[in-house]
């Protein structure tokens, strides 16, 4: 297949393009870099330093003898998506290509509009081009669990309500989001539900949960190939953060109580549901919802689960309750439906002490680089917060 992946320099984008090329699809990549232009804002960086995207595909090209294709260019500019899609004319399209950090959309005014308006116009960009160029391709949209994130009713899997008829009308789950970027996420849904049902686009919402891990069978080819692994306060994930903070010997920041359960899966697993909602498409004008991820955890029990295997690793590291700066309700019930897209067919990787020890080992490696600085919160988003710097 002709595979265009959005965002293809990131955290996500990378392994799955290398996935996909690996499988034999021709697959192209895309990225504005803005993620990157963060992170030098900001003097964050990741615990690898990463290689740029050129040389990265260039590096693919040398190990494994498979071209991937690289545009550099931004959603936010129709021309250079319409232009992609009438060139590459892709069959299936994954969107990874947002600002993806919750803390830095509630940072300031600036940084909020930035978000919405970069991933909702650069979706809608991205929908009209499709529309013009390319209206039988599938959509993959990396979604959010966020979307519903302070509710606690049973949620199924978004926009079905099945009739007896067999015609499926999109109607949402009520949502309840946490953030501007989990906000950007909703609006995106439903542009992308409008567009199925007037236009007859297909897509499918990968609503995912909260993302660890840093290697797959393609990172380990070559150091170059890494994928980028943040673990600072804007970018880094609470799993990637506990384990960098257990290696660096400094307490595990839990936020609150740390009551409140999250979804969450591996790196890996990222890749197969993405690969699973690939291979099985939705029919034209077809808006699915997939709850995308293995496990539920509340945070209190990944700090435990770190703490403990750092001990048996001859670590020892506390666990620091921080006042929450974010607004969260403690020990809210998780009622997500499984995700069924398992059903056709994913053997998770699931967080085990085996698997927390490999990657605690592979980050001592890198643990000079290791910077103590991007460990507490700096982003408040609580009004009663002293430290909320919305202008
Ligand atoms: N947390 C801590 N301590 C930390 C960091 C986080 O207790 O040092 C807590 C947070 O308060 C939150 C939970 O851990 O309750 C998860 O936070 P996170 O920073 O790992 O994830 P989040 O901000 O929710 O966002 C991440 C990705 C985002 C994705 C989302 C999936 O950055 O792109 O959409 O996970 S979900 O959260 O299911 O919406």
């Amino acid at each position: 297949m002709r595979i265009l992946v959005l965002g293809g320099d990131g955290y996500l984008g990378w392994p799955t393009a290398m996935h996909f090329s690996s499988e034999g699809d021709e697959v192209m990549v895309v990225d504005n870099f803005s993620k990157r232009q963060i992170e030098l804002n900001f003097g964050i960086e990741p615990l690898d330093s990463i290689a740029t995207l050129h040389r990265r595909v260039a590096l693919w090209k040398e190990v494994t003898g498979r071209k991937i294709h690289l545009h550099v260019g931004d959603l936010l500019n129709h021309r250079f998506i319409y232009k992609v899609l009438e060139e590459f004319e892709p069959e299936a399209i994954l969107h990874y290509a947002e600002q993806p950090s919750a803390p830095y959309s509630m940072w300031t005014r600036e940084y909020a509009v930035y978000t919405q308006h970069n991933n909702v116009i650069g979706t809608l960009n991205l929908l009209f081009a499709i529309k013009r160029h390319c209206p039988e391709a599938h959509l993959v949209k990396l979604g959010t669990m966020g979307e519903h994130g302070r509710l606690a009713i049973d949620r199924n899997e978004g926009y079905s309500i099945n009739r007896p008829s067999g015609r499926t009308d999109g109607v949402s789950y009520p949502q309840s989001p946490g953030s501007f970027y989990h906000l950007s996420k909703i609006h995106d849904a439903y542009n992308i539900n409008f567009t199925c049902q007037n236009w007859g686009l297909r897509a499918t919402d990968l609503a995912q949960g909260v993302v660890y891990g840093f290697e797959t069978d393609h990172t380990r080819l070559h150091p170059e190939l890494r994928t980028s692994f943040h673990y600072d306060d804007i970018f880094g994930t609470v799993i990637n953060r506990f384990l960098v903070q257990a290696v660096a010997g400094s307490p595990l920041t839990v936020y609150g109580q740390g009551q409140k359960p999250r979804s969450f899966l591996n790196l890996l697993d990222t890749i197969k549901f993405v690969e699973l909602a690939v291979e099985n498409p939705p029919r034209p004008g077809e808006f699915r919802v997939f709850n995308q991820f293995t496990e539920v955890f509340t945070v209190n029990q990944l700090a435990e689960m770190v703490r403990e295997a750092a001990r048996t690793n001859g670590i020892e590291v506390s666990i620091q309750h921080l006042e929450n700066p974010r607004h969260e309700p403690e020990e809210l019930p998780y009622p997500v439906k499984p995700a069924k897209v398992s059903e056709l067919g994913l053997s998770p990787h699931l967080l085990s002490a085996g698997l927390i020890t490999q990657m605690l080992d592979y980050i001592a490696g890198a643990a000079a680089r290791i910077n103590p600085e991007v460990f507490l919160p700096r982003i408040k988003w609580r009004q009663d917060s002293k430290m909320t710097v919305m202008d």
